[in-house]
């Protein structure tokens, strides 16, 4: 091939790449980028980004340069002498030297301020939520509200919001792209994260663990949604009241082939929050909505219509092993603190770390083999007969039949 030709080809290739590269900045969403800053933290971040890159390109393209006319006018050219020999340039030396420490002094101004500003403490009004990391979920609490929930976290835009990081085991690591971090979650230490949410439009941003944790440190997630100052306060009020209770004694058994669906209504019918637009968030952007295959195998009888009150006895039965781990406010049974709050699970969108869609199938499927459909979890296989993975045999707890699932789901739904 003519070296003219393998040339043009290889230019060719090369522009095509970079064409692509560039295409794919066009793509209209970039739910998890760091460069869209909706916090006063993440524009600090971002101004300090920009000014180093900005000098950086600026030195490269000085260095660059310099390198290729050095190259190309000194070449070795044929029957040209050896060119004469120097040693040490005083002059160039010290420019050399002192060229990039002033760089350096330029640029550490900026990065020092940046550092103290993150670090500084978060004004004293700041929403306090304390987040604690657990293989493989993130608790949060919101001390000044009295309330505890899981993977969801809702701020109200314009008020600074002040993280109490901590963990209940591991390492883990806070993070929202768009908002602000990373900052870590570490044993026996309790770190500190403050931004201020002025998100207008874009409303729901993903959030991960950003620190290995173990097996499903991937299924570590959880979701913000940042909302007016009124919405907030109506959330805020709602989560913090007791869960909606069913009345298991007083209602009349139901007529056989129509379960007892109207204990839903009791529900609804709960002090809740009219206000709120839309509790729980169904209007999901799809870049927000888990896409999680359900794992094979894991099979439910869904003729079954549960019902729940009977649902409602089950959870806060000791053989159902529900109260061991989870607590539902307003439940003197229900105390357990090592999974998720369940007193308003229904109000989240996702459940298991923002791994699955909070819906009835998912919910039947994660009692059923919680093991299964996401490895490593604490929560027991609950299923009868369901292989629990982590001992390759038949599980010893609960052995709950679809029935008795359904029953627990359709009472899970009601706690709203
Ligand atoms: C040994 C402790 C344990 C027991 C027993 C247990 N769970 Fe769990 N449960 C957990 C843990 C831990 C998680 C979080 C797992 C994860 O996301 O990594 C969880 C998650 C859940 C979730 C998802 C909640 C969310 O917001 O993500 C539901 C619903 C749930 N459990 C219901 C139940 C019910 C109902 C029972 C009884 C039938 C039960 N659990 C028994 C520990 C337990
Ligand atoms: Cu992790």
């Amino acid at each position: 091939m003519a070296p003219q030709s393998r040339l043009r080809r290889r230019s060719l290739a090369a522009l095509t790449a970079v064409l692509a590269v560039l295409l794919a900045a066009c793509a209209p969403a970039h739910p998890n980028s760091i460069f869209h800053s909706h916090t006063d933290f993440n524009r600090e971040v971002d101004h300090l980004w920009t000014l180093l890159i900005g000098l950086g390109s600026v030195v490269f393209v000085f260095v660059e340069t310099l390198l290729l006319i050095t190259l190309i006018k000194f070449r070795k050219r044929e029957g040209q002498p050896a060119p004469a020999q120097t040693h040490g340039n005083t002059r160039m030396e010290i420019a050399w030297t002192a060229i990039p420490a002033l760089i350096l002094a330029v640029i550490a101004v900026p990065t020092v301020r940046t550092i103290f500003r993150t670090e500084a403490p978060a004004a004293a009004d700041a929403l306090q939520v304390t987040v604690i990391g657990h293989q493989w979920w993130w608790e949060f609490q919101y001390p000044q509200y009295g309330i505890t929930t899981a993977n969801e976290l809702y701020l109200p835009i314009g008020r600074t919001v002040n993280f109490t990081l901590k963990t209940a085991d591991v390492i883990h690591s806070f993070w929202v792209p768009e908002l602000g971090g990373k900052r870590d979650l570490v044993s026996n230490h309790t770190n500190y994260l403050w931004f201020t949410p002025d998100s207008v439009g874009d409303d729901v941003f993903n959030g991960f663990c950003a620190e290995y944790c173990g097996m499903s440190h991937a299924n570590m997630r959880f979701k913000v949604f940042t909302v007016k100052p009124g919405e907030f306060a109506d959330w805020a009020k709602h989560e913090a009241e007791p869960a909606a209770a069913l009345d298991t004694a007083a209602k009349p058994a139901a007529p056989a082939g129509k379960p007892a669906m109207p204990a839903v209504q009791v529900a609804q019918a709960a002090p809740s929050t009219e206000s709120f637009v839309s509790f729980p968030r169904k209007d999901i952007p799809a870049y927000a909505v888990p896409q999680t295959p359900l794992p094979a195998g894991l099979t439910f009888d869904r003729s079954l219509v549960g019902d729940p009150v009977a649902g409602a006895k089950l959870v806060q039965q000791p053989t159902t092993m529900c109260m061991a781990c989870h607590a539902i406010k307003g439940n003197p049974m229900m105390q357990g603190v090592l999974g998720p709050n369940l007193t308003h699970v229904a109000s989240r969108t996702t459940i298991a770390g923002g791994l699955y869609p909070n819906d009835k199938e998912h919910l039947e499927l994660w009692i059923k083999n919680a093991r299964v459909m996401k490895p490593g979890v604490l929560m027991y296989t609950l299923g009868a007969g369901e292989i629990d993975p982590a001992t390759g045999k038949p599980t010893e707890m609960g052995k709950l039949t679809d029935q008795q699932i359904a029953d627990i789901v359709a009472y899970l739904q009601t706690l709203k």
